[in-house]
């Protein structure tokens, strides 16, 4: 025996590879009768009126689904809603206008609560404001904000005019502004002076500047959100607008809602795939409304007295769907912090858990890599008791990482659910329902109810328990994206193309994950089988970084790998190939990493950079990537026997190891 903590943990939780649900949990939860996989597979589509069901419809569908013109479903055909109304009016109308709506705590202790009553006002001041500006139905607005409250008040005052939102996350740079604005032909642009972040302001304003500089089409309006009052003053210039003057001019004004047919466009969001230019994946009214608020009450288990909190950006879709728009929609608490885990030291979650006694957690599992790596220590100074349930996304969560979660933070007493989903499905998909199913970590689980979701061979027959194969969902469901903004073909080519058989109307979605399967059809998601990265839970294309680093002068090919690394979960490795005459230095070094910095962000900087005098290529030209990723991780190579230049991976192998 052993007095170490952790390793008595790994004694005890490493034998067990399956968990059953807390019966303390099972008793309170939305959702803990295993009839209800039956339930909608056996009267599939209808079954997913339950969804809609949870929203205020001014009209109701005619149809549940029109698979007509498949794979461009349409869901809830002829509803009308509107997502801005279901998320605070009706809340305000059914007698709970004083319960908090959103909770913020900024990076350096100030916070801010708002009731249903004030996000109400917020949201009708902040959508006057922007139809005085001359924002209309469906003309695109692009949100360009970090962590603060006036981003979800955005969201909903597009929401409630009509106007679809496009959020590009904070940490993005200049150019990947410019790049969405210009793709989205978005003429407004919503943003902020600076946050903070390690106690430091950054200027945010000179990025958006920058940015707009970028933009091929006029801008005419840009509303700026004073964050940081006095600490950095910006001039204003002829096109700008100050945020807290322009809701003083609308003091009081109401905007009604404008009746949303279900299949209208509520939010673009852009995300990474495999060519360089970034998807805008469309999101509806209808659809995903129903899915966020279904899966936010069957998943995380949300009822509204609940206090909630989500750890995630709200500049990506977990931000999106269950920050915002799902939790909203059950009329719950949410809570958003502006900064990072460890300021001013590493229990600030726990201590914010502590103060706020949020009920539900749900995080990254490169947070709880990080976690895992500061310590017990922290999480255990803090009463979590309130805790009841834990969720990851993003990216897979090994056994220990998932086991370290459920007794350091849950007490071994809330069950934790790994839920994987994506951009494009808007909401969950695979994932064990906390009341009903046992848990099995590092597995996700089965497939929520009326998912279809299997794991195939290249000729379509579903894998044995324990192969791996590619990911498929083989029927439609409410939170699906509709399309990739105007661009219908790339649509159905990114992910319908693959195993669909469009002449005997058979369509299949590929999200492009490999995963395996065991006997209880839970599945495991292995990774992306594309050219995409996934650092911090973070999706990445590897030819935006190439070209990133393409552009450097004295840089004449470039290829990205992601490398194993032990909290980010990949990281950004890349080989270059110096022009002839140029020196793979130092200072060119720098350049790449800058100039990937300029393209995407911070979050894509290189772990390494190596130059090299050629990269491995296959007798067809093809750049093996499978041989520098196994450079890049120090793993025995495997077979080298394609290659046309096998003598190169040995100097590869010295300037990596000689670093
Ligand atoms: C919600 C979100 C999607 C990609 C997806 C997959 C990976 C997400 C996961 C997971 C294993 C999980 N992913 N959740 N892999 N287990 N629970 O993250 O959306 O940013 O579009 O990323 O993330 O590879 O394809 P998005």
């Amino acid at each position: 025996m052993t007095d170490d903590p952790d390793v008595e943990l790994e004694a005890r939780l490493a034998e067990q590879d399956s968990f059953e649900p807390p019966e303390e949990f099972v008793e309170q939860a939305n959702v803990s009768d295993e009839a209800i996989y039956e339930e909608f597979e056996e009267n599939w589509p209808q079954s997913w009126e339950r969804a809609a069901e949870l929203l205020d419809w001014e009209s109701e569908w005619d149809e549940v689904l029109d698979e007509e013109d498949a794979p461009f479903y349409e869901w809830f055909v002829n509803g009308e809603l509107n997502a801005a109304y279901n998320c605070v009016d009706r809340h305000v109308e059914n007698g709970r206008k004083n319960q908090a709506a959103i909770k913020w705590e900024g990076e350096l202790g100030e916070t801010r609560t708002y009731t249903y009553q004030d996000l109400y006002r917020e949201v009708n001041e902040f959508a006057a404001a922007l139809r005085d500006l001359g924002v209309e139905e469906d003309d695109v607005v692009t949100l360009y904000m970090p962590m603060i409250p006036e981003l979800p008040i955005a969201m909903l005052a597009c929401a409630r005019i009509g106007a679809p939102h496009s959020v590009v996350f904070a940490g993005f740079s200049a150019d990947a502004l410019a790049t969405r604005m210009n793709s989205a032909d978005s003429e407004y642009l919503v943003t902020c002076d600076g946050y903070y972040r390690r106690g430091d302001a950054l200027n945010h304003k000179e990025k958006a500047d920058k940015g707009l500089r970028g933009v091929d089409h006029e801008v005419e309006n840009v509303v700026v959100v004073d964050r940081l009052g006095d600490e950095l003053t910006h001039f204003l210039g002829e096109k700008y607008r100050d945020y807290d003057d322009l809701v003083d001019a609308h003091d009081g004004d109401r905007v009604e809602p404008v009746t949303r047919d279900a299949e209208d466009m509520l939010f673009l969001m852009y995300t990474s795939g495999t060519t360089g230019e970034p998807k805008g994946v469309k999101h509806t009214t209808g659809g995903y409304l129903s899915y966020c608020a279904w899966t936010s009450r069957a998943v995380l288990d949300i009822e509204p007295e609940d206090t909630y909190w989500c750890s995630a950006d709200i500049g990506w879709i977990t931000g999106h769907s269950y920050i915002v728009y799902g939790p909203l929609a059950l009329g719950t608490t949410t809570m958003m912090y502006e900064g990072t885990p460890d300021y001013p030291e590493k229990d600030r979650l726990w201590e914010i858990v502590e103060k706020n006694a949020v009920d539900i957690f749900y995080t990254a599992p490169t947070a709880i890599r990080a976690f895992m790596k500061w310590g017990e220590d922290w999480p255990a100074s803090r009463d979590l008791s309130s805790l009841r349930l834990l969720g990851t996304v993003g990216e897979p969560i090994n056994p220990r990482a998932w086991k370290w979660y459920y007794k350091h933070i849950g007490d071994e007493s809330c069950p934790v659910v790994d839920t994987w989903w994506q951009t494009e499905t808007g909401g969950m998909m695979v994932t064990t329902l906390p009341g009903v199913n046992e848990m099995k970590p590092g597995s996700a689980g089965p497939a929520l109810p009326g998912i279809d979701a299997k794991v195939i061979h290249p000729d379509k027959e579903e894998v044995e328990p324990g192969q791996a194969g590619h990911l498929t969902i083989q029927k439609p469901w409410p939170g699906m994206l509709r399309t990739l903004y105007d661009n219908d073909e790339r649509f159905v080519s990114e992910y319908w193309e693959e195993y669909s058989e469009p002449d005997e109307d058979e369509w299949i979605y590929f999200p492009e994950d490999g995963a395996k399967v065991d006997e209880d059809d839970y599945i495991t998601v292995l990774g992306r089988v594309d050219d995409v990265l996934n650092v911090s839970g973070h999706r990445l294309g590897t030819m935006e970084i190439e070209s990133a680093a393409v552009g450097v002068p004295g840089v004449a090919e470039a290829a990205v790998v992601g490398g194993d690394h032990e909290v980010k979960g990949e990281a950004v490795y890349v080989y270059a190939i110096t022009e002839e005459g140029t020196e793979g230095d130092e200072r060119l070094r720098e350049r790449v990493v800058e100039s990937i910095e300029d393209a995407i962000g911070p979050i894509a900087r290189p772990e390494e950079v190596i130059f090299t005098p050629e990269l491995p290529k296959t007798r067809s030209g093809k750049i093996m990537r499978r041989l520098l990723e196994e450079i890049a991780n120090g793993e025995e190579l495997g077979d080298t026997s394609t290659l046309r230049n096998p003598e190169i991976v040995d100097e590869i192998q010295k300037q990596v190891g000689g670093d």
